[in-house]
């Protein structure tokens, strides 16, 4: 029932500068993470486990992986209306410009959203950790009548200049919006979130950036050009005007959307009961299926460390770290609270001989890495020290980036035996 009402669109990225350089050569929804899946998949999933079953998801670049991992992922039945469609910024005679905002982004697609039969409109942030049953939101939507629902979650103060913040009455019902308000104005926006939240002093409710649209309300509300995007301007100017609804959701969900919350997210993963669970058979997280061999070691202690397949390993130790597709380490290296992302591709002894390389691809013998992003396909020579941590400042290199104290190597780069950082 709800698969022929709803059509949704993911906002799959501005030109993901806060997450350089892990977009330089990608897309952000092409972002790989948690050792074998990519961002897009996370709202994926979460349709499919919703049973909706048509998906657009709006990029600024057209990008090879992407493309790739969707058209290798997503395929489904000859029998089935289903489908996952990439939508880049495309030049045409009337927009000569890329995305201008998420609803700017939303506009330039219109044309091709309206050619099928739907009510509701769910439109879904790329980059953000969480499983929800999307009906849940949608059956709220439907039973209140209500215009526009937002997907809302309780935050604390020191978090709420980071969001959309909103006040409701009683009934769910939003009376006011402000986004991304400044530290001083916080007092006057805290909203009854339930004793609950309120304990752990999450007393302001903000927007998750998830929003359901009756489908002829949306249309209405693309006819003004000058809307760019949803949290600056459709939003705001809805409220007073239509009806606008709370979803208040307390699960676990956290939005990507920088390298410092890209890191925390990933290392999570290492917790003892991980907050975002993928051990969850309800809520299967779906991705490519690479059929690859499992992860062989020798020799490694592991310390609440997450292994994806194919990894060759022979590290002294690995804590805290998530280690992605294809990795090799060496031997004698120690790795901590490092997220590897692993490798496209084997290289065999013969490759090694013919081609003369002589830095493997992943982390060689013993190095010491402490508080990295190893992007895809980096070769790190034996005897390297990374040292992450808030002691180093902010810098970038033709192989690296630091930010808020994590080395952050860029994919495909290659340091020399010894290196220090
Ligand atoms: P932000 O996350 O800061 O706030 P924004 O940068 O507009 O808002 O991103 C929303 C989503 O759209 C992200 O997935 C982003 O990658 C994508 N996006 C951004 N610009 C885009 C573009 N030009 N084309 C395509 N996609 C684009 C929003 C809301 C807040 C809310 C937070 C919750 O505005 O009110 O609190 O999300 O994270
Ligand atoms: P993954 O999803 O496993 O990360 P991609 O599909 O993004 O892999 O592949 C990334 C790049 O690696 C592509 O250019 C792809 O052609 C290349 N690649 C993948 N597997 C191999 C392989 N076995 N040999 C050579 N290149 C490969």
């Amino acid at each position: 029932m709800i698969d022929q009402n709803v059509l949704s669109v993911i906002l799959g990225g501005g030109q993901g500068t806060r997450l350089h350089p892990l977009t330089e050569s990608r897309s952000k929804p092409a972002v790989p993470i948690a050792g074998k899946y990519r961002l897009v998949d996370i709202p994926i999933s979460n349709c499919i486990n919703s049973g909706i079953r048509r998906m657009y998801v709006l990029t600024q670049f057209n990008s090879a992986s992407l493309n790739r991992h969707i058209k290798n992922t997503f395929n489904f039945s000859f029998f089935s209306s289903a489908f996952v469609d990439v939508l880049a910024a495309e030049q045409t005679p009337k927009n000569k410009t890329w995305y201008q905002g998420t609803a700017d982004a939303v506009r330039q697609g219109m044309h091709h959203f309206l050619r099928h039969k739907f009510d509701y409109f769910l439109i879904l942030s790329g980059d953000q950790l969480y499983h929800l049953d999307y009906n849940l939101m949608i059956n709220q939507h439907i039973e209140t009548r209500a215009d526009i629902t937002i997907g809302t979650v309780p935050v604390t103060a020191k978090d709420a200049p980071g969001f959309g913040i909103l006040k409701t009455d009683k009934d769910h019902n939003i009376t006011s919006f402000i986004e991304k308000p400044k530290a001083e104005l916080l007092p006057e926006w805290t909203s009854p979130t339930g004793p609950e939240m309120e304990a752990e002093g999450r007393s302001h409710l903000g927007s998750m950036g998830i929003y359901v649209f009756s489908r002829d309300l949306l249309v209405k509300l693309m006819d003004d050009p000058d809307t760019v995007d949803f949290g600056k301007e459709i939003i705001p100017q809805a409220i007073g005007n239509k009806k606008v609804c709370s979803y208040q959701f307390e699960g676990y969900w956290t939005d990507i959307g920088n390298i410092d919350s890209f890191f925390e997210a990933n290392i999570g993963l290492t917790d003892n009961i991980p907050k975002f669970n993928l051990y969850d058979k309800e809520n299967r997280v779906f991705t490519r299926p690479r059929i690859l061999p499992t992860s062989k070691f020798e020799d490694t202690k592991l310390h609440k460390t997450v292994i994806a397949e194919g990894c060759i390993i022979s590290a002294k130790k690995i804590e805290n770290s998530v280690i992605g597709v294809r990795s090799r380490i060496g031997k004698g290296s120690v790795v901590k609270n490092t997220y590897m992302m692993g490798n496209d591709a084997y290289e065999s002894l013969e490759d090694i001989e013919n081609k003369h390389i002589e830095i493997l691809a992943g982390i060689g013998e013993n190095c010491d890495i402490n508080y990295a992003i190893i992007d895809k396909n980096c070769r790190i020579g034996d005897n390297t020290i990374i040292k992450g941590g808030k002691h180093l400042e902010d810098t970038e290199t033709d192989s690296y980036v630091i930010k808020d104290g994590i080395v952050v190597l860029k994919k495909e780069s290659v340091l020399q035996p010894g290196t220090t950082i």
